[in-house]
């Protein structure tokens, strides 16, 4: 199959790895080629070998520091999913692509400590700690929907800060159209199990009025406690209104262009959908429909899906006058 890559502009794979990491990276790579050419029988034994003894996907997750208040403004308006069950079920295909065996993956990713990069078109650009970042803007609870492409959802009360105070802090200047996100691709912690491999890292982007609306959050935590490595610790984005692949985890560098990022899915599967993704009953997936979803675990029961999942009040605005099946 031939994909056509296109990296976001400002992607350069060995300027933000340290030199172990893009030798692990060709390493790798070469032992692949090795796997491709021997046979593929060596891949289960792998992934064996990776499971983990916890005997549950929140064991060994800590509670998350200090006192959080929940912000009332946002009431999912339905029950939360219970908080093992969105803990246990996660799309996050640097480990696996079956949602129920990433949790067990996740012991050899390293998220502490943990470097954010800001770069791009903005003043305060560089290389920061994550827990230095983190005291600079306090952190709430907020109870979102979430709403994967596949039709299934999940009601999560989320820990973080709106992105919105980090872009202030980085003072995007003018020229700054878009935020484009990138994140972890450590091969040595992420066994890739399931069929993707060499299109890591991920990456996405929002346009700059989509990453400032006030619905769109830094996450970095879920439930109470500090954010399970399966759910993108130890920061991820959450953009409620938008299909879940837009919620990008384990975020390692932030970046402002002036042109429309390229981003995992668009890059991967151009048919599909475009750069909004914004959730829409109307525009169906090439294969499937999008107009009921379902919420996990699978009780068999389904739900009308709202257009941007329900919160048209905070960000149909942002679309107004625009063809929301020609643009989605
Ligand atoms: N780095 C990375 N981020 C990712 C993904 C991924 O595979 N890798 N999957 C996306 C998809 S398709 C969904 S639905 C959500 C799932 O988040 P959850 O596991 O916390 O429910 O993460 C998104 N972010
Ligand atoms: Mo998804």
């Amino acid at each position: 199959m031939t994909r056509i890559r296109i990296r976001p502009p400002w992607y350069l794979p060995e300027s933000l790895a340290t030199p172990e990491e893009v030798f692990v990276n060709r390493r790798t790579f070469l032992k692949q080629a090795a796997v491709a050419a021997g046979g593929a029988m060596l891949l289960p034994s792998i992934g064996c070998a990776q499971d983990t003894t916890r005997t549950g996907p929140l064991d060994g997750v800590e509670k998350y520091p200090g006192e959080i208040t929940r912000n009332r403004a946002y009431d999912a308006g339905r029950p939360l999913t219970k908080d093992t069950v969105a803990a246990g079920f996660n799309n996050f295909y640097e480990f696996h692509t079956d949602k129920e065996r990433v949790w067990k993956l996740v012991d050899k990713f390293q998220t502490k400590p943990w470097s954010l990069k800001i770069d791009g078109a903005c003043k305060n650009k560089g290389d920061f700690d994550l827990d230095d970042i983190l005291k600079r803007f306090p952190q709430e609870e907020r109870v979102y929907r979430f709403r994967c492409v596949e039709t299934w959802s999940m009601t999560v009360p989320w820990i973080g800060f709106p992105l919105k105070a980090l872009i202030e802090w980085a003072e995007p200047t003018d020229a700054a159209k878009y935020v484009s996100f990138l994140t972890a691709w450590k091969p040595k912690e992420m066994p890739t199990l399931g069929g993707f491999r060499d299109e890591f890292p991920y990456y996405e982007g929002l346009r700059l009025d989509e990453a400032m609306n006030e619905l769109t959050l830094c996450a970095t935590g879920m439930y109470g406690r500090k954010m399970p490595k399966q759910n993108g610790a130890p920061l991820r984005i959450i953009a409620p209104w938008k299909y879940g692949y837009k919620s990008p985890k384990s975020i390692v560098a932030i970046a402002f262009t002036e042109n429309l990022p390229g981003t995992f899915w668009n890059d991967y599967a151009p048919n599909e959908y475009g750069f909004f993704s914004n959730v829409n009953p109307g525009r169906a997936h090439p294969r499937w429909s999008q107009a009921k979803e379902w919420r996990i675990p699978n009780e068999g029961e389904k739900h009308d899906t709202e257009l941007f999942n329900g919160y048209g009040e905070q960000v149909a605005e942002m679309y107004k006058g625009m063809d929301l099946i020609r643009y989605h």
